[in-house]
């Protein structure tokens, strides 16, 4: 496969006044009509007319009313074309039903619907299916099914069609289409300027009942981009559609978002309470695109990041607001080390603005995403609340629609503050998390800091340059008290020194406070300040942090030394759940302990080859230590669960619910399931019932509940997606790989449905020590699943792949076994370029 380097870029040489689309929809032969307008760009100097294409059969080609005969390859279409305007004809000939990848026009139990990011639009017609290619679009849908979609406001329809118009310009990767026979959640939302938007939630007759959620999340949202950003909606209707069959969360078609039902659907006795809070931050987050991604869009797939990075900032913010500052700040931590810090650390290492790929669809990655938002993160910290939101309303201001780079959004807080953001920019042009490694001095009444920076060379930086680093960072007092309130240093050198003066004694710092960078912090310190910190810090990231790295040195004691679980954590820990002035949500988050593949990085680091067994010992140890320790007060955390009020999934249910839930997986290492059990008779809410569920299965007991399980939900999709993950996800490590077997044989494994193939492998490549079992079965497994995969849905089988991306931290027996295994796949004929891709770089 070639491959495509930002340097590369050049513009298109014709400018598009216009698209008319024309469908006459048909399972398998669907004819699209297409009228465009072009003219020659007097800014472009490369005139060559190439229209993307792929998997089209051309019925019939005209320029300017006259036939024409174009040159066609496997990606498209060259023909001659006037030096004036001219309009393109075409009407081309494509097969939905065929459609397995879910890319272009595809049907979904038989609905027919679109997913043209980054590059489907060319799998329905020949156009120049790049970003910074905007117009706008008219569409015509000839079909006898109920329901008609499309981008934009609806303009007429009748029996048998229906037409709509989108007035704003936009790329051909924003254009969606949906028929089939639906039906609508409606409600409507007033602008601040007083616009009326009639908004549709729409989904499969039965499912109506799961939409409310959904459309109160919308509504949130619309108000919060209107009062913090000052973005208002600028279409009459905005139109949701779920969509079973989906190889994303959900796609910000402008006007007309089609998403994953899983990230749509959700009703208190099928969805968790984090099902729930997912839903409302992707409804949020694709709506947030309407300004960010959609009025001012990307001018090549290099710049991804600036609209993914800033929306995931964005739908953070909202859902700090919705539901707590602190508890989301240490769950998107969690999420990041857990997908981007391994990412950033191995064979698919790349920075947040790629400079090279042969597959965009391989660059939807954390990196991009959460480390794009971190990066954001960062800007607003270095150049405060109200430079940032300048900042903001200039790049509103001067690039609406227009298709942008990180250059102009580095601009626009250069021109609003003053600064040099040269240094900046390195977060976005280099890959690999930077090291923070911190001295500590104390003289006279000065403290001292300094801070060494580095990052791990690779393939993708081969020569890492000191980055700006913004450390958030408090001093307390020997008794416990705040003597020096937060402040962020901003380091820029290598190593650079910050001092405190004037001080009674040596204090105790609080470092990168809310996790002010996304960075790996190493300082050598004591378990017993650690718990002092997790008894006395303010800040209450870190006060969760001074937890974490408590369970996660006591762990790692464990793996290497066989030490057994010290008292600094397990009081340290007892005395945080038991106040119950703490918010349960973050008392529940106390109670976690490291993932286990999160260990393997920190041990890895520290030159100790990970032993997935070993760490899952150590794990299953300090779970029952903890359980132990904490046994008089977990009948107390469990019953918050309880809640008297009717079920709710807001922030206030949802965190007792979550401290119920730690509270029962604790207590089920000591009652053999018993309370579990019970709970799960009672359970009145998916919540509850799937959390006595899994702690069923992680006692080994539950035979008869998963059945039963499963008869109450073998009609509902999106539960029987948890019944197969689940029972992969908690099954102990010598049966995981067994019991996903098995499950592939199950009659309900449609592999070919994203979420299922998802909801098992999975949790498969989640279990750690499963996984990694020592023979090689797990790996065995995934590979024989990816290559029969990939044929279907490259997408789906290529993201799957990254299981594989730490292999280089295990044992050379395990290594040789994975390296077999990504060998095996790369042998396979007619591999798709995305999984090749994948697989060349994780085997370097
Ligand atoms: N649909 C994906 C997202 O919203 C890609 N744009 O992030
Ligand atoms: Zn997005």
């Amino acid at each position: 496969p070639k491959t495509i380097h930002l340097t590369d870029y050049t513009p298109f040489g014709y400018l598009v006044d216009e698209v008319h689309l024309t469908f006459d929809l048909d399972p398998s032969t669907t004819r699209v009509r297409s009228r465009v307008r072009f003219r020659p760009d007097p800014a472009a100097t490369d005139r060559r007319f190439f229209l993307h294409g792929e998997q089209l059969r051309l019925i019939r080609a005209a320029i300017d009313g006259t036939e024409i005969d174009p040159e066609i390859t496997d990606e498209g279409l060259t023909c001659a074309v006037p030096d004036a305007p001219f309009t393109w004809e075409a009407e081309v000939e494509i097969d939905p039903a065929a459609n397995t990848a879910l890319e272009g026009l595809y049907l979904s139990n038989g609905m027919f619907c679109t997913q043209c990011e980054a590059e489907g639009f060319r799998k329905i017609t020949f156009y120049p299916d790049r970003p910074d290619v905007m117009a706008t679009f008219t569409v015509r849908i000839n079909s006898d099914l109920p329901v008609l979609l499309s981008n934009g406001n609806p303009v007429q329809s009748g029996p048998g069609f229906a037409e709509w118009h989108d007035p704003w310009p936009k790329p051909s990767y924003l254009f969606a289409l949906v028929a089939g026979d639906l039906v609508a959640h409606r409600d409507r939302f007033t602008t601040l300027s007083g616009r009326e938007v009639d908004l549709a939630v729409w989904v499969r007759p039965g499912d109506e009942h799961k939409c409310a959620f959904a459309m109160d999340s919308l509504k949130k949202a619309m108000k919060w981009d209107e009062e913090v950003y000052g973005r208002e909606y600028d279409l009459d209707v905005f139109n949701i559609v779920a969509v079973d069959d989906f190889n994303m969360g959900a796609m910000e078609n402008k006007g007309l978002n089609i998403f994953n039902s899983s990230a749509v659907l959700a009703s208190p006795d099928t969805a968790t309470d984090a099902n729930f809070e997912r839903i409302e931050a992707i409804i949020a987050h694709e709506y947030f695109h309407n300004w960010t991604g959609n009025r001012i869009t990307c001018r090549d797939w290099f710049q991804l990041c600036l609209k993914e990075g800033l929306t995931v900032f964005r739908d953070a913010q909202f859902t700090a607001d919705q539901r707590g500052a602190a508890v989301k700040r240490i769950s998107d931590v969690i999420d990041l080390r857990a997908r981007q810090f391994p990412e950033d650390d191995g064979p698919l290492a790349h920075p947040v603005r790629p400079e090279s790929y042969q597959e965009i669809n391989n660059f939807y990655t954390a990196t991009v995403y959460e480390k794009g938002a971190e990066v954001i993160g960062m800007l607003k910290r270095l150049v405060g609340d109200r430079k940032y939101y300048e900042a903001l309303d200039l790049y509103f201001a001067r690039h609406d629609g227009q298709a942008c780079t990180i250059e102009d959004w580095l601009k626009v807080f250069e021109d609003v503050t003053g600064r040099d953001l040269t240094q900046f920019k390195r977060w976005y042009t280099q890959a690999g998390t930077p090291r923070l490694k911190v001295e500590e001095n104390w003289q006279d009444g000065t403290y001292t800091l300094t801070f060494t920076q580095s990052i791990k060379p690779s393939a993708a930086t081969p020569d890492p340059q000191p980055q700006v680093i913004p450390i958030a960072v408090g001093l307390l007092g020997p008794n416990g008290d705040e003597i020096r309130p937060t402040e962020i240093l901003e380091m820029t050198e290598a190593r650079q020194s910050f001092a405190f003066a004037g001080l009674a004694a040596r204090p105790v710092p609080s470092i990168l406070r809310d996790f002010s960078a996304p960075v790996v912090l190493d300082r050598d310190t004591t378990n017993a300040e650690r718990a002092f910190l997790l008894a006395h810090d303010t800040d209450p990231f870190n006060r969760w942090e001074a937890g974490r790295m408590l369970a996660r040195e006591t762990l790692i004691d464990m793996i290497t030394r066989d030490a057994a679980p010290g008292a600094d954590y397990l009081d340290g820990i007892r005395a945080v759940v038991r106040d119950d002035g703490l918010d349960p949500a973050y008392r529940a988050l106390m109670l976690a302990l490291p993932t286990q593949s999160e260990l393997t990085g920190t041990l890895h680091d520290r030159g100790i080859t990970p032993d997935p067994d070993a760490i899952w010992r150590a794990h299953e140890t300090l779970k029952l230590a903890l359980a132990q320790h904490l046994q008089d007060l977990l009948p107390r955390l469990h019953a918050e669960a309880q809640v008297d009020a009717p079920y709710s999934p807001d922030a206030e249910q949802a965190g007792k619910r979550a401290l119920g839930a730690a509270a029962l997986g604790l207590t089920s290492r000591v009652d053999g399931g018993a309370m579990a059990a019970e709970q799960y008779a009672r359970a009145d809410n998916m919540t509850l019932q799937l959390a006595a569920l899994s702690c069923l299965l992680t006692a080994g007991k539950g035979e008869a509940e998963l059945a039963a399980f499963y008869d109450q939900w073998r009609h509902d999709r999106l539960v029987i997606d948890k019944w197969f993950m689940l029972q992969v996800a908690h099954a102990s490590p010598d049966r995981a790989v067994e019991i996903a077997r098995r499950l592939t044989e199950h009659p309900d494994f449609n592999w070919k449905n994203p979420n299922r193939f998802r909801a098992l492998f999975g949790a498969l490549a989640m279990n750690h020590a499963g996984f990694h079992r020592a023979d090689g079965a797990g790996y065995a497994l995934l590979a024989d699943w990816l290559i029969r995969l990939d044929p279907v849905n490259p997408q789906t089988a290529a993201r799957m792949c990254s299981a594989f991306q730490t292999w280089r931290r295990y044992d050379a027996n395990r290594q040789a076994l994975i390296a077999a295994q990504l060998d095996r796949i790369a042998a396979q004929p007619d591999l798709s370029r995305d999984v090749t891709e994948m697989i060349s770089r994780i085997r370097t």
